[in-house]
């Protein structure tokens, strides 16, 4: 029997009570696929930071980098600036283990009604690929006068020709794979940022030329965010910037329905080293600790995981799962305007499973 080593970091405030739901769902499939996972839990994030004063010890990454996937809850406390937790924990592993490629499917499911008036269940489906390891998260700049009146404050976004064709080469394989409408779309502001955009736009045209069955866009990110409320149907893989695709993956998790359903892949695609799953929403202190939260987005960022470990099957039957749960209208947390708890709304999927 296959085992997999699975590095469990649940982290902060509803990532306690998110990841061992998804957890209860791998090992359900596991047992009806003959895998086993074999979860290493690591206690990093804001408790660690105030007993230690960093979120994650100093060898973290040497401790990762020997399983085959890392599952993720969330970090962020309201005591701690979200800088420090963010550059402490969640950047870090995406930079040391080249996850260059942070994958955000966005899915009306059948039976969840979208804000926006017109899309039913399955009209949505795109995916927005967010470069995940250089452009404005690259973290280079600095304070001149820190703390002073005149304080100077300098951050330099990082855009190279190399980080830019590797995730819109990227975007064009899965638009293919994915077969679907085989279109990708390109988002910039290369109107007002004339070196990085203008760069990244060369690149994409670049690119674009060696798929020629893939129909291609190009659009300034706010027309962008636009058009993700107009014509959401007319998306299928959407590639951007480290800060751009952050943004227009809250929006668009925001027309599926629901944050609760936004799953998420740190990818490296090269398979070099251990990649990364966990549902794009934080820590929401605000509903921490009341077992309301929705485990879904976990749940379908473990699927995602099973995909990129080869296990599709598992990972279609989660999915199947998940939409058989959604389609039933019955049970879900009130995020998706139900009073379902977490914990029942993984019984309701462990259910469909069995
Ligand atoms: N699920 C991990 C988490 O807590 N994400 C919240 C967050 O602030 N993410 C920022 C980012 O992905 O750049």
């Amino acid at each position: 029997m296959k085992t997999y080593t699975i590095a469990v970091i649940a982290g902060d405030g509803v990532g306690q009570e998110v990841v061992p739901q998804a957890r209860r769902v791998l090992e359900r499939v596991a047992q009806k696929h003959k895998i086993a996972f074999a979860f290493q839990d690591f206690d990093w994030g804001a408790e660690h930071y105030f007993r230690w004063g960093r979120m994650m010890p100093a060898g973290a990454i040497d401790l990762l980098q020997s399983c085959d996937a890392i599952l993720l809850g969330a970090v962020g406390h309201p005591d701690i600036p979200d800088h420090l937790t963010l550059n402490g924990l969640l950047l870090p592993i995406r930079r040391a283990f080249d996850q260059f490629a942070n994958v955000r499917p966005a899915y009306l499911y059948p039976g969840v009604r979208s804000p926006l008036a017109r899309p039913k269940g399955g009209e949505i489906d795109f995916v927005v690929v967010r470069e995940n390891t250089e452009g404005e998260y690259a973290q280079v700049g600095g304070f001149v006068y820190h703390q002073q009146p005149e304080e100077v404050a300098i951050q330099t976004s990082v855009f190279t020709r190399r980080g830019v064709e590797r995730i819109v080469r990227f975007a064009f394989e899965l638009a293919v794979t994915r077969n679907k409408k085989k279109r990708v779309t390109s988002i910039t502001k290369s109107n007002a940022q004339g070196f990085s955009m203008v760069l990244w736009d060369r690149t994409f045209r670049d690119v674009a030329a060696q798929f020629p069955d893939v129909e291609t866009e190009s659009l300034l990110v706010d027309a962008a965010a636009m058009n993700f409320v107009r014509r959401p149907e007319s998306f299928d893989v959407v590639v951007g910037s480290n800060l751009f695709c952050d943004i227009l993956s809250d929006l668009s998790a925001a027309i599926i329905g629901s944050m609760g359903l936004a799953a998420s892949a740190n990818l490296d695609p090269l398979r070099r080293f251990p990649s990364m799953f966990e549902p794009v929403h934080g820590s929401a202190p605000d509903i921490a600790g009341k077992g309301v939260v929705n485990p879904l987005a976990t749940i379908l960022s473990a699927a995602m995981m099973l995909d990129h470990l080869q296990i599709g099957d598992a990972a279609r039957e989660i999915e199947a799962a998940v939409a058989a749960v959604l389609a039933g209208g019955k049970v879900r947390t009130p995020d998706l305007g139900g009073s379902s708890s977490t914990e029942a709304v993984a019984a309701a999927v462990l259910e469909k499973l069995a």
